[in-house]
């Protein structure tokens, strides 16, 4: 048995579920004394530095804790969970931590995206059993914007590029924390927490280390989700979101057997997007819940779900917030949402009104489960103009000239998955949604959506150019060379398809080994 520390808001799963995929039975600790008493205790951080600090003195959690690091016993701490460790951060003056290592937790500050999403290497600096079947070569899932910084190498266990070297890992003695998320770094990440459990494993540096370490690009599949007319919840595809072909909707395979199959494949994430969530309320879509759930359980590479989180009032008058739409998806299984339509909504109001109210879906999911968790998709058309002064939007000069010769155009925002244009351009978008607590945008192009003819590299690098946060391009893949093209001259953070492999036109394996030959760092 081991013993995991939940103080949030409960959004351990993936956690829980790599545990149990290793054979442990978990157990969550509800008091100081379940702390002591535990034999192993894994604590995963959530949230913000201060809010976590903030909650484990409001349960009498600190000293247990203290005490428990202190007696030797085994420990692993993920992500904020060797944050906590730290005597103080940048991301909550004033808010003492644990200080079980004398340091500090310091923002990022590199001219790159903010946060340091995706998979990156390990530098390591000393045995550890944790290494016990690894190259050395492998990466790990990182989503962070600060990193610890420690007084002393003395417990410094790995260390990391991304601008400038940080620390990844630490270990004292027993006690053990990686700053990325062992349970979302696939089979990797499996192999380093088996290590961690099977606590007589040999100490031992792995035999290759890298001499720098490069985030990859990822690669993400994603399944847009919807009930057919017969009542089945199955993957589908559109040509520029139309998913009827002689009236019926295109059943490409079930959901929970496909992201299984692309997570064996080697696909870096899963996006799974309700496509018809306006239309319906998303908690009583129990199929989609369930199959988060099922997913979750064999599939250790983060998933984003995305689809109808918004408020919402059911028939009997009740309301409910997009905090706990979001929070059923994160119980279920999910490690990050993402929200389309209603995005759009709030960032028309922040316009209208000229301030923010601290309530929006995108302010109140971010404060809860912190920036990285919260993903804004765009679903932009173009509209071509003749000269930009002709509206108030960003345009953008463009190499590929509309129906009448038009040389500029916008992107213009969508609502109800591309049903509505509305009087909103998506450079605008995506900037006001990062000042709103955004972690990450993910592109699409209606334009380009299914059409298997590239990226659409014009609108990708208008919104690279607006934000720092990562940007995941969308809609068009047909080739290997257009993921070359998204990654050298798009700038895009990650690239995202369907159709191709849907269709299985290019494997996810097929893919990867192309873009490593092209020089592309990818995992
Ligand atoms: O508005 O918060 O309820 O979210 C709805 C979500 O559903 C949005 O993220 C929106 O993008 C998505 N969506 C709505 N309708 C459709 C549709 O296709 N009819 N799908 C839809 C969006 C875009 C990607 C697609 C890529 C890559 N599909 O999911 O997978 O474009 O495709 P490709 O590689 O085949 O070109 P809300």
């Amino acid at each position: 048995m081991i013993s995991l520390l939940d103080y949030g808001a409960g959004n351990v799963r993936s956690v829980i579920n790599a545990l149990e995929k290793l054979g442990e039975t978990v157990e969550i600790v509800n008091s100081g004394r379940d702390i002591i008493n535990a034999d192993r205790l894994v604590f995963p951080g959530v949230g913000s530095f201060g809010s976590m600090m903030e909650i484990l003195h409001s349960k009498d959690f600190v000293a247990p804790l203290t005490e428990y690091l202190q007696s030797g016993k085994p420990f692993f701490g993920i992500c904020l969970g060797l944050q906590a460790l730290f005597d103080n951060s940048e991301e909550a003056p004033g808010v003492a931590g644990l200080s079980f290592i004398p340091g500090a937790v310091k923002r990022f500050n590199v001219d790159l995206a903010i946060p340091h999403i995706g998979w990156n290497g390990i530098k390591v600096r000393q045995p550890s059993r944790l290494f016990n079947g690894l190259s050395g070569d492998e990466k790990f899932y990182f989503v962070h914007s600060y990193h610890v910084a420690p007084d002393s190498d003395e417990f410094v266990l790995s260390a990391t590029d991304y601008g400038y070297e940080f620390v990844s890992a630490i270990q004292k003695g027993n006690i053990i924390a990686t700053q990325f998320h062992p349970e979302k770094s696939g089979k990797s990440g499996l192999a380093l927490l088996e290590n961690f459990l099977a606590e007589t494993r040999e100490e031992l540096i792995p035999a290759s280390c890298p001499d720098r370490t490069e985030l990859a690009r990822r690669i993400i599949a994603c399944l847009d989700v919807r009930t057919n007319d017969q009542g089945d919840l199955i993957v589908t595809k559109g040509d520029q979101y139309d998913v009827r072909e002689e009236g019926n909707v295109r059943n490409l395979g079930k959901p929970v057997q496909l992201a299984g199959r692309y997570y064996e494949e080697g696909a870096d994430e899963i996006t799974f997007l309700n496509i018809t969530g306006f239309r319906d309320f998303p908690l009583k879509d129990l199929p989609m819940l369930e199959v988060l759930e099922n997913t979750s359980k064999n599939v250790f590479v983060p998933l984003t779900i995305g689809g109808g989180i918004r408020d919402y009032q059911d028939k009997d008058g009740r309301q409910y917030s997009a905090l706990e739409v979001a929070s059923e998806y994160f119980r279920s299984g999910a490690d990050k949402i993402s929200i389309g339509s209603d995005a759009v909504l709030i960032v028309e109001d922040v316009l209208r009104t000229g301030k923010t109210t601290g309530l929006s879906s995108i302010e109140q999911i971010a404060r809860v489960y912190g920036n990285q968790a919260v993903v804004i998709s765009i679903d932009p058309r173009r509209v071509y103009v003749k000269t930009p002064d002709t509206v108030k939007h960003h345009t953008i000069r463009t190499s590929f000239p509309g129906p009448e010769g038009e040389e500029y155009c916008w992107y213009q925002c969508t609502i109800k998955g591309g049903r509505e244009g509305r009087e909103l351009d998506a450079v605008t978008l995506a900037k006001v949604c990062e000042q709103l607590g955004a972690g990450e945008i993910l592109l699409n192009c209606i334009d380009k959506d299914g059409t298997n003819s590239g990226f659409d590299l014009e609108l990708i690098n208008a919104i690279k150019g607006a934000v720092s946060i990562p940007v995941i391009a969308s809609g068009g893949a047909g080739s290997k060379e257009h993921f070359v093209e998204v990654f050298e001259h798009g700038m895009a953070d990650a690239a995202l398809a369907a159709s191709i492999f849907h269709y299985n036109e290019i494997p996810v394996p097929e893919l990867k080994n192309y873009l490593k030959k092209a020089n592309i760092t990818i995992r």
